[in-house]
C-alpha cells in the first residue's frame, strides 16, 4: 500500500525516516506538500485524512462500529482494500480549482487511493489562473506520477470522459459551474452519475447558478452532519429545491501524519527544536490555534482567553507551569488589519513573552509534536469538519473548541478536550479552560490519550476509504440502474 495514499505527505520514506531528513522536511516551508492543508477554503480546517460515513436519512448518528475490529491494526493485506471494486472503473474528478487548500487536496488524496486500487482516474480543474503557476504545475506533476490523467477543464476530452465514465465526482459546490459551461446539452445525461462532494459551509456558495443540478444528481458526499443539515435547511430555505440522497462522510488522518505522531524519537526532536525556536522552555504548556488568521477563525477571542487566563492564574496566585499561546497561519500580505488587531492587543496587554506568530505553513506536524493543547476557536458556524482537530488528537494533544460545526462530531466534551460556546459569551469559559488544563497535568494527559484512541477507532485513513467505498458503492449502483432505464 503506501504509496497510493497520500497527497499530503509526499515523503518517500516508508517505514523508518532517518531523523535527520524528518528535521530537514518538518522545517521547510517549502516542502509544502510535506504534511497537509492546514489552511482550508472550507474550512475544511487543516489538514489530514477521513473517516465516518453514515447514510444522513434513517441513522442521523454516529455510525456502526462494525467494522471496526477487523481493520484495527492489521488491515495491510491489500484484499482488504475496501476501494477494490473501483478496479478498472473510468472516474473523473472535477476541481474547482488547484491549490494547497483543503478541498483539492482532498481530492488528490481520493484520487491516489482510487489509483492504489486500479481505477482509471481522469483529473480537470474547472478554473485556473492565467499565468503559470508552481504550485499547480507541481500538483499536476505529482498526479502524472500517480497515473492520473490531467485534461483541460474544458475540452473534447473532459466532454467524452464525462459521457464514458462510470462515475464523477465534483468537488466542492462551485464545481457546479463546470457542469452547463462544459457538458452543455449533454448535462442531464451525465447527472445521474454524479456524485457531489461538499466541503463548505457559507451562506455565498447558496446561489442557483452552482447548485442548480443537486436535486438531479446521484448523490452528496459532506464531511458532517452538522454541514449536511445546514445544507439541507438551507437549499431548501433559500432556494426551494431539494437535496439529493446525502452521505456524512467524516475525514481521517493520512497514514504518513500517524507515523509522525507515532513517533517518539521524532516527536520529541521535533519539540525541542521548535520551542527552543519560540522561546518556550520544555516544562512550558503551550497552546495553540493552528488556523489561517482570520475574525472566522478567532484568534482574537482566543488571545482574549489567554489574557484573561493568565490574569485568572495570577489573581488566584495559582502554581502552574508558565503558558504560552502560539498563532500559527499568520499571512500579513492577506490579512494586514486583522493580524494588527492582534498584534496590537498583545502589546497593549504586554503579553508579548508570552504569544508566539509563525507564519501560515502546510507542516503543522512539528507545531502539532511540539504544543500541550490545541485551541479550535472557529467562530459562527464552525468548522466544516477541521482537519487539523483530528490531527492534533492523533497527537495526543486534548482540544479546547468551539461548540460548533464538525468540532461536535470529533471532541467529546469533557473526554477528549472541553468545548466552549462561539462568541463573546465563550472568552471567559475558554479561559477557565485553559487554566484547568494547565492546573491538572493527570486530566490533561488522560485526554489527550482518549483522543488518540477516538482517532484509531475512527478517524484514520482507512475508515474513510472503507466510508467512501459505501458512498460509491450506492453510487454505482444507481447510475447503473438509471442507464438501463
Ligand atoms: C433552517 O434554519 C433556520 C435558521 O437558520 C430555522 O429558523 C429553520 O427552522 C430551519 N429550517 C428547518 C427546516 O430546519
Ligand atoms: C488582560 O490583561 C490585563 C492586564 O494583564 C488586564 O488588565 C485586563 O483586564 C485583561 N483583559 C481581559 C479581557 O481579561
Ligand atoms: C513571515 O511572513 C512575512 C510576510 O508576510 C515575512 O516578512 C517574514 O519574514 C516571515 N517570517 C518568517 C519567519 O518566515
Ligand atoms: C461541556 O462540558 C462542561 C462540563 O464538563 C459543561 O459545563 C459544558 O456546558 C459542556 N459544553 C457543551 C457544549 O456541551
Ligand atoms: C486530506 O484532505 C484534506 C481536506 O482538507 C486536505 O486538506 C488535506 O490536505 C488532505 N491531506 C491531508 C493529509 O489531509
Amino acid at each position: 500500500m503506501g504509496k497510493q495514499s497520500s497527497a499530503w505527505i509526499a515523503i518517500q520514506q516508508k517505514r523508518r525516516w532517518p531523523l535527520m531528513i524528518l528535521i530537514l522536511l518538518s522545517l521547510s516551508t517549502a516542502m509544502a506538500f510535506l504534511i497537509r492543508s492546514t489552511f482550508d477554503s472550507c474550512p475544511i480546517s487543516s489538514s489530514n485524512n477521513v473517516s465516518h460515513f453514515v447514510r444522513e436519512k434513517q441513522d442521523g448518528g454516529g455510525g456502526g462500529g462494525s467494522t471496526d475490529d477487523r481493520l484495527n491494526g492489521n488491515a495491510r493485506a491489500p484484499s482488504l482494500n475496501p476501494l477494490d471494486f473501483m478496479k478498472s472503473r473510468l472516474v473523473l474528478l472535477v476541481s474547482h480549482e488547484l491549490t494547497l487548500s483543503g478541498g483539492p487536496l482532498l481530492l488528490m488524496e481520493l484520487a491516489f487511493l482510487l489509483r492504489g486500487v486500479g481505477a482509471e482516474v481522469v483529473w480537470v480543474t474547472n478554473q485556473k489562473p492565467n499565468e503559470a503557476n508552481d504550485v499547480i504545475h507541481s500538483l499536476e506533476h505529482k498526479m502524472l506520477d500517480q497515473g492520473v490523467q490531467v485534461y483541460s477543464a474544458k475540452g473534447e476530452e473532459a466532454v467524452n470522459t464525462a459521457l464514458k465514465a462510470d462515475l464523477v465526482i465534483l468537488n466542492t459546490a462551485v464545481a457546479g459551474k463546470w457542469l452547463d459551461a462544459v457538458l452543455k446539452e449533454n448535462v442531464a445525461q451525465v447527472l445521474p452519475k454524479v456524485l457531489w462532494w461538499i466541503h463548505e459551509m457559507r451562506g455565498h456558495y447558496f446561489k442557483l447558478e452552482y447548485v442548480k443540478h443537486l436535486p438531479f444528481v446521484a448523490g452528496a458526499m459532506i464531511d458532517s452532519h452538522t454541514t449536511a443539515n445546514y445544507w439541507k435547511n438551507r437549499t431548501h430555505e433559500r432556494l426551494g429545491i431539494k437535496m439529493p440522497e446525502t452521505y456524512v462522510v467524516h475525514l481521517g488522518n493520512s497514514k504518513e501524519l500517524m507515523e509522525v505522531a507515532e513517533n517518539h524519537v521524532a516527536k520529541r526532536v521535533l519539540r525541542e527544536h521548535v520551542r527552543e525556536s519560540l522561546g518556550a522552555r520544555n516544562e512550558d504548556l503551550v497552546f495553540a490555534l493552528i488556523n489561517s488568521v482570520s475574525r472566522g477563525k478567532g484568534q482574537d477571542l482566543f488571545l482574549r482567553s489567554f489574557n484573561e487566563s493568565l490574569q485568572l492564574i495570577r489573581e488566584r496566585k495559582l502554581q502552574v507551569p508558565s503558558i504560552h499561546a502560539v498563532i500559527v497561519g499568520s499571512d500579513m500580505n492577506a490579512q494586514t488589519k486583522f493580524e494588527t488587531e492582534l498584534r496590537n492587543f498583545v502589546s497593549e496587554k504586554n503579553i508579548q513573552n508570552r504569544v508566539h506568530f509563525v507564519n501560515k505553513t502546510l507542516t503543522v506536524a512539528p507545531y502539532l509534536a511540539s504544543i500541550d493543547v490545541l485551541v479550535q476557536n472557529s467562530q459562527a458556524r464552525g468548522e466544516c469538519f477541521g482537519r487539523i482537530t483530528i490531527e492534533a488528537m492523533a497527537f495526543r494533544l486534548p482540544v479546547l473548541g468551539t461548540a460548533a460545526g464538525g468540532t461536535m462530531e470529533i471532541v467529546v466534551n469533557g473526554t477528549t478536550g472541553l468545548l466552549h460556546p462561539v462568541g463573546k459569551e465563550g472568552v471567559s469559559p475558554l479561559a477557565n479552560n485553559i487554566v484547568q488544563l494547565a492546573r491538572n497535568v493527570e486530566r490533561r494527559l488522560t485526554m489527550g490519550k482518549r483522543g488518540y484512541e477516538r482517532v484509531k477507532e475512527r478517524f484514520l485513513e482507512h475508515h474513510m476509504a472503507e466510508r467512501i467505498a459505501l458512498v460509491l458503492k450506492e453510487v454505482l449502483h444507481k447510475a447503473k440502474r438509471h442507464s438501463h432505464s
